[in-house]
C-alpha cells in the first residue's frame, strides 16, 4: 500500500484500520523505488519491540522463550575486509557482520521484522540480501539494494519455520555469494525446538581462488573457475582451519549437541558428515519435523540448511567432513568436536584420532604452521640485525615441506618415511633418493613406474606425478623437508631447480 503523504487524523487513520502512519522515509540511491514506511495495523504495533541478538560462527543466539510474537529489529552490516583464508593466503571477504558465514539471526515463527541492512562506508560496491526465510519477490533483495555508505530498511512477517539461508543477490550473484556474501536464519516454530545442551553454526562455502590451494599471498576471485565449478578450497565457516585445535567446538560426554548446517556456495553441495558419530535426529533441508533418525551423511543442497543433532557418548575428537574427500583432505572443508569426559569402554575402546587421516590438520601439520608463523616472525627480525638468514630460511622451507608432506605423501610414504613393505619405497635413508637430487626431484614432479631397487628392496609399482598438484615452491619446500627429516640431511632445494626440471623436454 501506498502510504498517505500527509499526517492524517486519527479518526482518518482509524478508518483506514490504522493507528498509525510513520512519516516516508527519504528516497535512497537504489535500483528499486523507495515506497515509504509501512502502515502497520494495530494488532502489529501492539507487539512488543525487540533487538535482534545476532552472533558470529560457530555461536548461535539463545533460544527464544517468549509465548507470543514481536517486532524485532535487525540491524545487519556489510563490510568488505581482507580475512584469512588458509596460513599464508588472504582474500578480499564481502560480509555480512564481518565474518563468513554472516551473522546468524534467530526470529520466531509470527515475528514481524523490521530489517537494516548497513553497507559499510568503506565498502567499494553495493550489495542487497536474500533471505530465503522471507515470503515476497527476490526475498527482500529487490527492497534492500544498498551503495557504500547507506542504509536501506524493509519489513517482512516470518510465516514459515525453519532453517534458512541468506546471500547477496547483487549482480554478479556468483561472484557475490563466492567472497563469503551468505548465512542462516532461524525462524523457530511457535513451540520451539527441543532443548539441547550445545548449538553451533556451521557453513560451508567454495572459494575461487586464483592461485592454487596453499598458494600464498592475497589471492583474488577467478571467474573461469567459478563458471567452471573448480573450486581451490572448500571450507567450513570462512577458512581452512576454521574449527580446527583450538577452534574446534567442544561439548561433554552426555550432552546433545546440534549443529545448524547451511551450504553457501554458490555451486557445491555438502555430503555433511561427523566422522565418529552419528545423526540421532536429523531435519533434512533444514524444515520443522525431524522426519529421519539413525543417519550416517546428509546431502545439503547450495542454498540449503539441515539441522543435525546427536548425543556424544564417548570423549574424544570428532571430525566434521563433506563426505566428497578430497574436498576435506585437500581443499578443507574439515572441522573437530572435541569432547571430553569420561571413557566408555563398552562403547568405544580404543585408540584415539587416527593422525595420519587427517593429513596437514592432523597435530603434526597444525604444528607445524604455527612453528613456519614463528618461524616468519624470526626471519623478519634476523634480517633487520643480520643478513646471515640462510639457515632460518631452510628451516623455514622444512616447515613448509612437512606440511605439503602430511597433506599428500605420508598416504603413502608414512609419516615415519618408512613407506609400507611391498608396496611403498621408503624415503627415510633412501640410497636412491639421496644419491641424485635432480632424479628425486624428477620423480616427485613426472611420477615413477616399473622397478626401483631402494636399499637392497626392489620396489614395482606407480608414484603418480605431482605437477598439476604442487607449485615449484611446494616441491621445493616438500624435497628440503624430505632430505631433513627421519635422519637424512642435505641442502635446501631451490625453486629454480625445480622450475628447470618441470621445463626439461623428455
Ligand atoms: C599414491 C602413493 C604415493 C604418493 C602420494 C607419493 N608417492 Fe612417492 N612413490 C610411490 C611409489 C609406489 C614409488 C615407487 C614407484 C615404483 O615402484 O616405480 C614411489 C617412489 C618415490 C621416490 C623414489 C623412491 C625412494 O623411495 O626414494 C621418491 C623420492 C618419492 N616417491 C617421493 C615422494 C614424495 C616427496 C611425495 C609427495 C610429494 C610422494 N612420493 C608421493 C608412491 C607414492
Ligand atoms: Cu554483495
Amino acid at each position: 500500500m501506498m502510504p498517505t503523504p500527509n499526517l492524517p487524523t486519527k479518526a482518518a487513520a482509524l478508518l483506514l484500520g490504522l493507528a498509525l502512519v510513520l512519516p516516508a522515509l527519504r528516497a535512497s540511491e537504489g535500483p528499486t523505488e523507495t515506497q515509504g514506511r509501512v502502515n502497520l495495523p494495530p494488532d502489529v504495533l501492539a507487539l512488543p519491540v525487540e533487538q535482534a541478538i545476532l552472533t558470529a560462527p560457530p555461536h548461535v543466539p539463545p533460544p527464544i522463550t517468549r509465548q507470543h510474537a514481536a517486532r524485532v529489529v535487525v540491524h545487519l552490516e556489510v563490510r568488505e575486509e581482507i580475512m584469512r583464508l588458509a596460513d599464508g593466503v588472504e582474500y578480499t571477504f564481502w560480509t555480512y557482520g564481518g565474518t563468513v558465514p554472516g551473522s546468524f539471526i534467530r526470529i520466531r515463527e509470527g515475528d514481524v521484522v523490521e530489517f537494516h541492512l548497513d553497507n559499510h562506508p568503506s565498502s567499494k560496491l553495493p550489495h542487497n540480501i536474500d533471505l530465503h526465510a522471507v515470503t515476497g519477490p527476490g526475498g527482500g533483495a529487490t527492497s534492500t539494494f544498498t551503495a557504500p555508505g547507506h542504509s536501506s530498511q524493509f519489513t517482512f512477517k516470518a510465516l514459515n519455520p525453519g532453517l534458512y539461508v541468506y546471500h547477496c543477490a547483487t549482480a554478479p550473484v556468483p561472484m557475490h555469494i563466492g567472497n563469503g556474501m551468505y548465512g542462516l536464519i532461524l525462524v523457530e516454530p511457535k513451540g520451539g525446538l527441543p532443548k539441547v545442551d550445545r548449538e553451533y553454526y556451521v557453513m560451508q562455502g567454495e572459494f575461487y581462488t586464483t592461485g592454487r590451494y596453499g598458494e600464498e599471498g592475497l589471492q583474488s576471485f577467478d571467474m573461469a573457475k567459478a563458471i567452471d565449478e573448480r573450486p581451490p578450497y572448500v571450507v567450513f565457516n570462512g577458512a581452512v582451519g576454521s574449527l580446527v585445535g583450538d577452534k574446534a567446538v567442544t561439548a561433554k560426554v552426555g550432552e546433545t549437541v546440534r549443529i545448524y548446517f547451511g551450504v553457501g556456495g554458490p555451486n557445491v553441495t555438502s555430503s555433511f558428515h561427523v566422522i565418529g558419530e552419528i545423526f540421532d535426529k536429523l531435519w533434512p533441508e533444514g524444515g520443522t519435523k525431524y522426519v529421519q533418525e539413525n543417519v550416517q551423511t546428509t546431502l545439503v543442497p547450495s542454498g540449503g540448511a539441515t539441522i543435525v543433532e546427536f548425543k556424544v557418548d564417548v570423549p574424544g575428537t570428532f571430525i566434521l567432513v563433506d563426505h566428497s574427500l578430497t574436498r576435506a583432505f585437500n581443499k578443507g572443508a574439515l572441522g573437530m568436536l572435541k569432547v571430553d569426559g569420561a571413557e566408555d569402554r563398552v562403547i568405544y575402546s580404543g585408540k584415539e584420532v587416527d593422525a595420519v587421516y587427517l593429513g596437514s590438520q592432523a597435530e603434526a601439520g597444525s604444528e607445524s604452521s604455527r612453528r613456519e608463523a614463528e618461524l616468519k616472525a624470526k626471519i623478519a627480525a634476523e634480517i633487520r640485525s643480520n643478513p646471515a638468514i640462510a639457515g632460518l630460511t631452510k628451516e623455514m622451507q622444512i616447515e613448509k615441506g612437512k606440511q605439503v608432506y602430511m597433506g599428500l605423501c605420508f598416504a603413502c610414504h608414512q609419516a615415519d618415511g618408512k613407506g609400507l613393505p611391498g608396496a611403498f619405497p621408503p624415503l627415510a635413508n633412501s640410497d636412491y633418493m639421496l644419491a641424485d637430487r635432480d632424479r628425486a626431484v624428477r620423480v616427485v614432479l613426472k611420477g615413477l613406474s616399473g622397478p626401483v631397487t631402494v636399499n637392497g628392496v626392489t620396489f614395482n609399482s606407480v608414484m603418480p606425478p605431482q605437477e598439476a598438484v604442487l607449485t615449484d615452491q611446494q616441491v621445493a619446500d616438500v624435497m628440503t623437508y624430505v632430505f631433513n627429516a627421519w635422519g637424512n640431511s642435505g641442502d635446501a632445494f631451490k625453486v629454480d631447480h625445480v622450475k628447470a626440471i618441470r621445463n626439461e623436454t623428455r
